[in-house]
């Protein structure tokens, strides 16, 4: 193995096209962080690059959208990025972003490098090209029918219904998302990467981590779910992709026959971590003139080590793709290690921005100020690191109330009272050590010991885990000694007990850091010390006789049902509703005959729901069914067969909010078990309506 003196950590470059949300916080940046504050607080060397991805189709789309320009988008999205990186204790080295000057000249380099290594063949290619809007079609510009899962809106690359990776040509009767127009195939050249050519090496590279005849890295060494996915990728052999676009935005191709071509996105994205490490370099050198750390020793030496914090749909770009442009181009290292994560999901459901179920990160500091740490702790707790997990907002308070506020907390707490109490404020002189105290500080530094290994190996769930025993083991000790008591038949015994549990507080506040970042600047305040490295978290002695200690701060507070249950109603509340325009006739109305009266018992008999579409779909060989999927807040939606499909598409069902009848005996329709009856309004020409809440509601609320 290669001896290591230093490590580049990239966390991956989130799109500028929408807000960050916890899913992306728990999958690359909290880890990337956590990871980053433990070995910086070892004294090891390291530098920690990230940015913002503002090219490719994310971004277009999104100025589509929302009616302005590329270039709005990414300086609004990079700027709230940036700020609430900032604001939640995300410490990077540099966030850069990828429309900036350098880049553009970086990425062109690059790819100017490549081209002379022969790494491109140029094929002429048949592409979509919507003939009203005049431009070739990014794979995500086109939707059509998802040949697996019969899916009506998949896109060009992916299913995001089924999950299937597919190829705009794969799509059943594709429609352009400019226009609606039927796309054209036009030909078109691109340049492509023949990555057939490099199997043999990433096999051997990714599976033994032999590189070159060098040992990179150690077999088995890499998250199985990663190698797992890489090698589904190998056993179907790696193919030749297009590292060009037909495209007005990103970083023009920089030969004369390529007019109107960018490179793609995943060719300049990934290159944006060497930029940004250029730009901080630059940065470094205007600070503090002379001091020239240059940028190539993080990227070229052969004693660094690359490291790429990123979730799991980004990992063939980080383990396959990007290390064989940086093997085509030369003198790079290629990663050690990309310890992506899996996905969180949220109460139940998948993370998804367009259907605003997410929890923003820069709307819970705004709702929750000065609690980065709480959500920090409940992240990290739940971090999806070898398979999808979950955040609910009953977890983030169990988390609080069981974890923050009764252990670490009350143990901080309970210390800095009797100590305040006792002495005035001022560290108490200990007395001799018996046993007891010596088992406490052997079970704190075997935790300590533990965080570290825990954090090699990108354990970060398990290094907190031992990060919190040491609080555990401090208020046990308390707990098991009661100074309170103790001080009346024994001052010196207490004098003992609360410098040592001082001192423990001292540890917390280094084994803390990376994990609760504010939390561990409170404890410093606390005990009046600076930042203390690692090392000295094997001292017992840290807080001696005398030393004036700050005032008490508060720590962790209780967050009751409330609070909660609101939290929870918001994000369901907030869910789009689509609403049916209204039409300036007033409808004719159909008379509807008179029923006997029932009793209100009977009435009390019907399960009244309302639902959200959250699918909509044709029968087939059936023109007057859709097939729904409602939401009604159970465990899992209801199917229902609805005989509407003469009078809604169902694109334009999914968001609706209806009126479900849930208790109508089941029956099938066309083979499809119908799991309820939606209510709806006629008039007199048969024209149909939802009947839905004035304003969003909950999946699920009772209607009586
Ligand atoms: N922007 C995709 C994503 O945000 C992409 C990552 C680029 S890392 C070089 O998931
Ligand atoms: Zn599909």
């Amino acid at each position: 193995m290669k001896e290591i003196k230093r490590t580049t950590v990239t966390a991956a470059l989130p799109y500028a096209n929408g807000p960050l949300h916890i899913g992306h916080i728990a999958g690359a940046y909290l880890p990337a962080d956590i990871y980053v504050r433990c070995l910086r607080a070892r004294g090891k060397e390291v530098l920690f690059v990230c940015g913002s991805d503002e090219h490719g189709a994310a971004i277009t789309l999104r100025a589509i959208k929302e009616g302005t320009t590329p270039k709005a988008i990414v300086d609004k999205y990079h700027a709230m990025m940036g700020k609430a990186f900032t604001d939640f204790g995300i410490h990077f080295d540099i966030y850069h972003r990828t429309s900036s000057e350098l880049h553009k000249e970086t990425s062109q380099e690059f790819f100017l490098k490549l081209n002379e290594n022969h790494a491109f063949t140029e094929q002429e290619e048949q592409q979509y090209y919507d003939e009203e809007a005049r431009q070739f079609l990014a794979d995500r510009y086109i939707i059509g029918t998802c040949p697996t899962c019969a899916n009506p809106n998949a896109y060009g690359d992916q299913c995001e219904k089924c999950g299937s990776a597919l190829s705009p040509k794969e799509l059943i009767d594709p429609r352009s998302t400019l226009s609606g127009a039927k796309p054209v195939l036009k030909s078109t050249k691109h340049w492509y990467l023949p990555m057939d050519r490099s199997q043999q090496w990433v096999e051997e590279w990714i599976n033994t981590g032999v590189l070159d005849g060098v040992q990179q890295h150690d077999a088995g060494e890499w998250k199985p779910q990663v190698l797992g996915q890489c090698n589904s990728w190998l056993k179907d052999g790696l193919r030749p992709r297009a590292m060009t676009r037909d495209l007005d935005w990103g970083v023009p191709v920089p030969l004369p026959n390529a007019a109107g071509k960018v490179l793609y996105v995943w060719l300049d994205a990934p290159i944006g971590y060497i930029s940004a490490t250029k730009q901080w370099a630059k940065d470094q050198e205007r600070r503090d003139p002379g001091s020239s750390p240059g940028w190539e020793k993080w990227w070229k030496a052969d004693d660094t080590r690359l490291l790429h914090f990123i979730g799991k749909d980004n990992i063939v770009f980080h383990c396959i793709i990007f290390p064989i442009l940086l093997k085509m181009h030369g003198g790079y290292q290629l990663p050690q290690n990309v310890p992506a994560n899996e996905f969180l999901n949220l109460e139940g459901q998948k993370l998804s921005t367009s259907r605003n179920w997410a929890v923003w990160l820069h709307e819970y500091i705004e709702r929750w100020p000065n609690r980065q740490d709480e959500l920090r702790y409940a992240l990290t707790s739940l971090m999806p690191e070898f398979k999808d997990s979950e955040f609910t907002w009953k977890a983030f308070q169990d988390y609080n109330n069981n974890e923050l506020v009764a252990i670490l907390g009350n143990f901080v707490q309970r210390v800095f009272v009797l100590c305040h109490k006792y002495y005035g404020g001022k560290a108490p002189e200990p007395g001799e050590r018996i046993d007891q105290d010596v088992a406490l500080w052997s079970n704190v530094h075997a935790n300590v010991e533990a965080i570290a290994i825990s954090n090699d190996q990108f354990r970060l769930r398990d290094a907190l885990a031992s990060a919190m025993n040491v609080a555990r083991a401090g208020n046990k000790y308390l707990t098991d000694t009661e100074p309170w008591k103790l001080e009346k038949t024994d001052p010196e015994r207490t004098r003992t007990v609360l410098s040592n549990s001082l001192n423990v507080v001292a540890v917390l506040s280094i084994v803390l850091d990376p994990f609760l970042p504010f939390t561990a600047a409170k404890l410093r305040r606390m005990l009046s010390t600076g930042t203390l490295s690692w090392e000295q978290a094997f001292r017992t002695d840290l807080i001696g006789a005398d030393q004036q200690l700050g005032a008490s701060e508060h720590l962790f507070k209780p967050i009751d049902d409330t609070a909660i249950a609101s939290e929870v109603e918001r994000l369901h509340a907030n869910r789009p509703v689509e609403t049916t325009p209204t039409t300036d006739q007033p409808s004719p109305i159909k008379v509807v005959e008179a029923k006997p009266n029932i009793s209100f018992d009977d009435f009390g008999k019907l399960d009244l729901r309302i639902g959200t579409i959250t699918a909509a779909e044709k029968v087939a060989k059936a023109d007057k069914l859709l097939k729904l999927t409602i939401d009604i807040g159970e465990a899992h939606p209801r199917t229902v067969v609805s005989g509407i499909a003469q009078h809604f598409t169902p694109e334009e069902l999914t968001g609706q909010q209806v009126l479900l009848l849930c208790n109508l005996e089941p029956r099938k329709l066309k083979g499809i078990e119908s799991q309820g009856m939606v209510l709806m309004a006629e008039d007199a020409e048969g024209k149909l309506r939802f009947v839905k809440p004035t304003e969003a509601m909950p999946p699920g609320s009772g209607v009586r």
